[in-house]
């Protein structure tokens, strides 16, 4: 029997390249202080990170960022942001377990670095949406242009956002809801590509 108090744990990801706004995103939306795991990028690093289009960044997520939001008494939303480095792409599985829909953060001035995102969920079949974080400076494009770019399937949907701003932040939560739904009714109906 189901508990009147019974609340629905959702949990999605914040995946994208590094220095696309990930860790900005789940600050800018979690209800909880976000556990970040950040180390200053050191000397190390330089050489290996692609520092070009984020030269304000001094520091970078090693392991996770995490948030939580409440959308209703029996409704959370558990928010985990992938390492955008290639050299801690063996975290993914790990993350991605259980996950039900991931956000895909992009920045015009380097689409590429979202590539391995995209290609990432596409070959799970975890349903995903592009996010385009404006940056100050990036160069505009149509929605259009970015969905040939990242050659993205009509069916997904790519929006524009703020990560920086909490109310574009939950839009883009809501988008991903919404497409969630849409791929587990079309599967349920036995139509899922
Ligand atoms: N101007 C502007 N800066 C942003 C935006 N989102 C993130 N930033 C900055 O870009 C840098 C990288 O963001 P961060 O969230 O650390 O990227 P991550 O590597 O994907 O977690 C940080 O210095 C942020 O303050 C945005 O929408 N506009
Ligand atoms: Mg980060």
């Amino acid at each position: 029997m189901n508990s009147p108090l019974a609340i629905t744990a959702v949990k999605l990801l914040v995946a994208g390249g590094f220095g696309v706004g990930k860790t900005t995103m789940i600050s800018a939306i979690s209800e909880v202080a976000p556990l970040r795991t950040e180390e200053l990028l050191s000397e190390l690093s330089n050489g290996v990170d692609d520092l070009a289009g984020v030269e304000a960044k001094t520091t970078t997520t090693v392991a996770l960022d995490f948030g939580r939001i409440t959308i209703s008494d029996d409704l959370v939303l558990y928010l985990f942001g992938t390492p955008g480095q290639e050299r801690f792409w063996f975290l993914w599985d790990e993350l991605a377990r259980g996950a039900l829909g991931a956000v895909v953060l992009a920045d015009t001035r380097r689409l590429d670095a979202s590539f391995a995102a995209v290609d990432y969920f596409e070959r799970r079949a975890i349903p995903f949406i592009v996010a385009v974080n404006c940056f100050d400076n990036a160069p505009i494009y149509d929605i259009e242009e970015i969905r040939v770019a990242l050659e993205i399937d009509s069916r997904v949907p790519v929006l524009l956002c703020d990560a920086r701003d909490r109310d574009s932040t939950k839009d883009v939560l809501l988008t991903l809801a919404e497409h969630v739904l849409a791929q587990a009714e079309s599967a349920g109906r036995g139509t899922r590509t």
